[in-house]
């Protein structure tokens, strides 16, 4: 199988974590895009779903699927997003769309976050993908510098502003051994937004596509 097939098996089988007659967390990037076109088959079944992106909400309106915004929904029961790397603890780096810091927010509103990715997606330890940091523009150099200070070698994210209006650093070099730890680190930096590892609140489950099917950890 290729692995658009592999994603869209696993797009297809986070349908069965979505709730009847409720509202569904939606992520971004291209495994979550295969979720939506899926969800947009039983869209009459949920009430909407709210956006990380604006790319994601575009994709869900295009089929009809109504969006709230967040400050309106205080209970979500699930979250469906995709991921850069995952381990086998449910830590994640996230952000390689540069969606990061809205995905972490509906993301910590969610009471299950489901994780969508094929196999190639699941690492030892994570940082062979660069980290993805959100920073305000002024603060880039100064972030950038203390970046270096951890270890890290920064790149500018070339030409992209997010949704929010911000850069982003890309982290090379990390072996991120204590992902709980390197995430409250970066986090805490003056001007950083928001951190690409999903450590402190991780997946509460994977879903895993692979050559032999769908699998699930957690
Ligand atoms: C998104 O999923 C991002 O955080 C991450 O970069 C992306 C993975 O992209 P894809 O599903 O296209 O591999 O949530």
């Amino acid at each position: 199988m290729t692995q658009d097939e592999l994603k869209q098996a696993v797009a297809r089988a986070a349908l069965a974590h979505v709730v009847e007659g409720r509202i569904v967390g939606v992520g971004t990037g291209s495994t979550a895009n295969f979720f939506i076109d899926a969800l947009a088959g039983i869209k009459d079944r949920i009430a909407g779903a709210v956006a990380s992106s604006e790319s994601t909400r575009q994709r869900l309106e295009s089929h009809g699927i109504r969006v709230f915004d967040l400050n309106e929904v205080d209970d979500l029961p699930v979250y469906i997003d995709g991921a850069d790397e995952i381990t086998v603890e449910m830590h994640m780096t996230k952000g390689g769309g540069g969606a990061l810091t809205r995905e972490k927010i509906v993301a910590a509103v969610a009471q299950k976050f489901v994780c969508i990715v094929d196999e190639s997606k699941l690492v030892p330890v994570l940082g062979r993908f660069p980290l993805p940091v959100e920073v305000i523009p002024l603060a880039r150099a100064y972030v950038a510098r203390e970046l270096v200070r951890l270890g890290g070698e920064p790149r500018l994210r070339e030409g992209f502003v997010t949704d929010n209006g911000n850069l982003i650093l890309d982290v090379h070099g990390l072996s991120i051994v204590d992902p709980e730890a390197l995430e409250a680190r970066i986090t805490q930096i003056a001007g950083v937004v928001a951190c690409g590892l999903f450590a402190r609140r991780p997946a509460d489950i994977c879903l895993l596509g692979g050559s032999a099917g769908v699998r699930t950890l957690s």
